[in-house]
């Protein structure tokens, strides 16, 4: 609102759409039409709409609300209406900490409007709103980034469907939903990237970090192209993609490095957030030229990135701030890019390893009793933060690196485990548990999936918020078997229900062959219906 100020143009903007003429908002796109928010008091929204935008509480759940979760229009208790292609069975990819509440009393204010709602734990906010008369709907979730739900409902606006004949009951079921509300449990697939001895860019994936083969001439593995594996997983459902930049690119300007164009031609197929991680720091051109961390985010941002991963930079701006007395500069690149970008632009990917110890006493970090002895019978672990891919270990635990990340304003903690990494032996509980009672901020879990039942520990036993995983998908496992809904405490397989229902022709398919399957594969995604 403040930038638009400055441009003089909000009575026009305000004129234009009380005009009633065609608009739509995303997100803040939709926040700005209230009269003002408690993001930031002092400045005024349009107030094309009574009642002011409010931060979620964080009392029982993680804040930002970030991941998949409804927009449904709601006639009755069980009806839902279908305006500009939103459907009440659907899910919607939203990423924000503040919200327009939905109360008796805001509902009547808002009576030129059809109004959609989502719940976050006990909360029901607004999802949607369209206007009953005028060419204008507003979302608080991004449809560009909704997968095919979410291009419904743009394809609906662009091609001006008017109200009437989008307006159909859905006789679908209600979604499963999890503990917090609609949100669902959201399945990463990330890609490591890094150019090999050839000088190719390609997707890679360690073992406990090392990415070059056990054998021959140990060649950095070489899982495929960036771009042609992210579009897979799209297509086979993952709910973002994350890249992992793991190699620095020297003598390179950040103008021309390759990760740019990886990004632009994977924002042209893919539908779901992405990611990007590896050297968000400060950048030199090979002239000397200097970039800060927000000039390289920058960069990525306009390239189709949505979030940015910071690893080492983040260990090193803690342990500064440790060393202030816990006091905040304003100047590292998580409080610059949180500041300029908002706090769900800023995700902190921690490398930790674990350091044995046979009792708490034994070190001044923060531990944790553990379920798998050490190699001596320690049955305690401090998990130390690295940096530069887990080569160089710090003096910094994960709890003091969550804790300060925290109060710089990172929205999300994506914690590896090294000594998990590539093992396919379940992700690290006790480490996820540990930091979710920690902090406030969502936790994606990371390192050790190898099979579905991985997922559902870390989703139930380790409260994580989302899970990421990188070589269960490589080996071609389908990504739909890592995705999974709960109902009665049960685990059910498969992207959605219609999946689920499907379960048994899609098992007897993932045991084709490769040869075959990859031959049935255009066939199976046209008849997966995703959401
Ligand atoms: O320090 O800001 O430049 O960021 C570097 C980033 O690159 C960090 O996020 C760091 O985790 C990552 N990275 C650096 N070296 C490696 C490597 O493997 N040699 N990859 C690396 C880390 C770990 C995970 C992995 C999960 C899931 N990859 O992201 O994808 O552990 O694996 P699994 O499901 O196969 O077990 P900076």
């Amino acid at each position: 609102m403040s930038a638009l100020e400055s441009k003089g143009v909000i009575p026009i903007l305000k004129g234009y759409i009380e005009a009633g003429k065609p608009f739509m908002g995303i997100c803040v796109g939709l926040q700005a039409l209230f009269a003002g928010s408690d993001e930031s008091p002092s400045t005024p929204g349009l107030g094309i709409l009574q009642g002011q935008i409010t931060r979620f509480s964080s009392a029982d759940k993680a804040v930002p609300h970030i991941g998949w979760n409804n927009a449904a229009f709601r006639d009755s208790e069980d009806e839902f209406s279908e305006i500009y292609g939103l459907r009440g069975s659907s899910k919607y990819y939203y990423v924000h900490s503040y919200a327009a509440q939905f109360s008796p009393e805001n509902t009547r204010l808002l009576d030129d409007w059809h109004v959609a709602t989502g719940r976050y734990g006990d909360e029901e906010f607004i999802g949607a709103i369209a206007h009953r008369k005028f060419h204008q709907l507003a979302t608080q979730f991004h449809p560009e980034k909704s997968g095919k739900a979410g291009l419904r409902v743009l394809r609906a606006f662009l091609y001006d469907l008017p109200l009437d004949s989008t307006e159909l009951s859905v006789a679908e079921a209600k979604p499963v939903e999890t503990s917090q509300g609609g949100l669902t449990n959201r399945v990463i697939a990330c890609l490591d990237v890094r150019t090999n001895d050839e000088g190719d860019l390609v997707v890679t994936k360690g073992d406990q970090y090392d990415v070059r083969e056990k054998s021959g001439d140990k060649q950095v593995r070489n899982l495929g192209k960036p771009v042609e594996l992210a579009e897979r997983y799209y297509l086979e459902g993952a709910d973002e993609i994350t890249f992992l930049n793991i190699t620095s690119f020297r003598n390179c300007p950040l103008a021309d490095l390759p990760m740019l164009g990886v990004l632009r031609q994977t924002a042209e197929r893919v539908f779901v957030p992405l990611t990007i991680g590896g050297g968000i720091k400060e950048f030199m051109d090979p002239d000397g030229t200097k970039h800060s961390a927000l000039d390289v985010t920058t960069r990525y941002f306009q390239s189709g990135a949505d979030k940015v991963s910071i690893g080492s930079d983040a260990v090193i701006a803690v342990e500064e701030y440790l060393a202030r007395g816990k006091t905040l500069t304003g100047k590292t690149s998580i409080e610059t890019i949180a500041a300029t970008y908002g706090n769900q632009a800023v995700v902190v990917s921690v490398d930790p390893k674990r350091i044995y110890v046979h009792s708490p006493s034994d070190t001044p970090h923060h531990t944790i009793r553990i379920s798998r002895p050490g190699p001596n019978g320690e049955q305690y672990a401090w998990y130390q933060c690295t940096i530069r891919g887990g080569r160089e270990g710090r003096d910094l635990d994960v709890r003091q690196l969550v804790r300060g990340v925290e109060a710089m304003g990172a929205g999300e903690i994506l914690l590896n485990c090294m000594d998990q990494d590539g093992t396919n032996e379940g992700y690290d509980l006790e480490l996820i548990r540990d930091v979710k009672e920690a902090v406030g901020i969502p936790v994606i879990a990371s390192s050790g999936a190898g099979k579905v039942e991985h997922f559902w520990e870390a989703f139930v036993e380790g409260h994580a918020d989302a899970a990421l995983a990188a070589g269960v998908f490589h080996r071609k496992e389908g990504i739909f078997l890592a995705k999974f809904e709960m109902t009665n405490s049960k685990c059910q397989f498969g992207m959605s229900r219609s999946i689920w229902q499907r379960k048994d022709w899609l098992f007897e398919w993932i045991n084709l062959p490769d040869e075959r399957r990859i031959r049935h594969r255009r066939a199976v995604i046209r008849s997966i219906i995703f959401r």
